[in-house]
């Protein structure tokens, strides 16, 4: 969705003689961007005297959101020894398990080896779901059965990745809820069962959030963050009606940063986290 913001404002400014601050705020509310971010931006036109005019509040915005968005997402880069272990966490149906398929197929594009880990062992389909991504991509998908516990599989996985001399290990688990408080310590399970093979392991752990779901992002990624100490983050869905501000939301209240984007359902369909291209198509 290009220039959501902009189209948004063109929309209201066009349609009334003047607008007032209580529909800019009302607008940059509905951005996702967040209450500091919506209330700086606005406090910005203030003090600068500025009028309401679309670009002075868009170029307010692209300023606010620049102090907190890097300009390029930190890329993966393999570790000199072992397997490189990313760990992808997340709510039910964000896209954790596309989002694994599609770093691997971007590693492997980039000559990498890579295993995948189907660490989702409670829904009997998601193993299904991984291992015809990694027929199809020729990634090797290692799993279990149905039930078992992901901290033993991670575990195994990153002891055959280990044998194998892989590049990187990429553990999809299962989706859930920020607030079911079992669901997230097992994560933190998973996590001392890596370091248990490799002190270092997981060496990165992503968010994967649904950008069409707007601000619940942020309260996931505090959660998410306390439980497994999250080292990035990954939008996927920014192709569908997701605006993307909860970016910036996220990057502001919890520090971490995007990384990945996703733009599809395609193994192709992820990038490297840009800055100046995102902005362009979230205002
Ligand atoms: N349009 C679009 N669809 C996506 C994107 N990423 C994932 N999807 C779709 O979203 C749906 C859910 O994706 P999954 O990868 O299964 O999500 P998940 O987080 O693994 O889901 P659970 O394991 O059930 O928690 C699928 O239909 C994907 O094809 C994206 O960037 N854009
Ligand atoms: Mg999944």
């Amino acid at each position: 969705m290009a220039g959501w913001l902009k189209n948004v404002l063109g929309r209201i400014t066009g349609a009334h003689e003047a607008v007032d601050w209580e529909e800019i705020e009302a607008t940059l509310w509905q951005s996702d961007l967040g209450a500091p971010t919506a209330t700086a931006i606005l406090e910005t036109l203030r003090s600068k005297g500025l009028s309401l005019h679309s670009e002075n509040v868009l170029a307010a915005a692209r300023a606010e959101a620049s102090k907190y968005l890097p300009e390029k997402g930190a890329d993966l880069t393999p570790s000199l020894e072992g397997p490189f272990v990313i760990l992808m966490v997340g709510v039910n149906g964000t896209g954790k398990t596309t989002s694994s398929a599609k770093l691997a197929a971007l590693l492997k594009s980039r000559g990498q080896s890579v295993l995948l880990c189907a660490a989702d062992t409670f829904r009997a389909a998601a193993v299904e779901q991984l291992k015809a991504w990694g027929e199809k991509l020729g990634v090797e998908v290692v799993s279990s059965e149905y039930g078992a516990d992901p901290a033993a599989l991670c575990h195994d996985a990153l002891a055959k990745a280990k044998r194998l001399k892989s590049d990187f290990l990429i553990c999809d688990t299962a989706g859930r809820l920020h607030t079911k408080s079992n669901l997230m310590q097992e994560l933190s399970k998973v996590k001392r069962s890596l370091a248990k093979l490799d002190s270092s392991a997981p060496h990165e752990v992503f968010l994967v959030a649904d950008t069409t779901t707007g601000s619940n992002a942020v309260v996931q990624a505090k959660e998410f963050h306390a439980a497994a100490g999250l080292t990035g983050l990954i939008l996927t869905k920014l192709d569908g009606s997701g605006k993307g501000g909860v970016a910036v939301a996220i990057a502001r209240e919890t520090g971490i940063l995007p990384r990945f984007i996703g733009t599809g359902e395609g193994a192709e369909d992820i990038s490297l986290f840009n800055r100046a291209s995102f902005l362009e198509r979230m205002l």
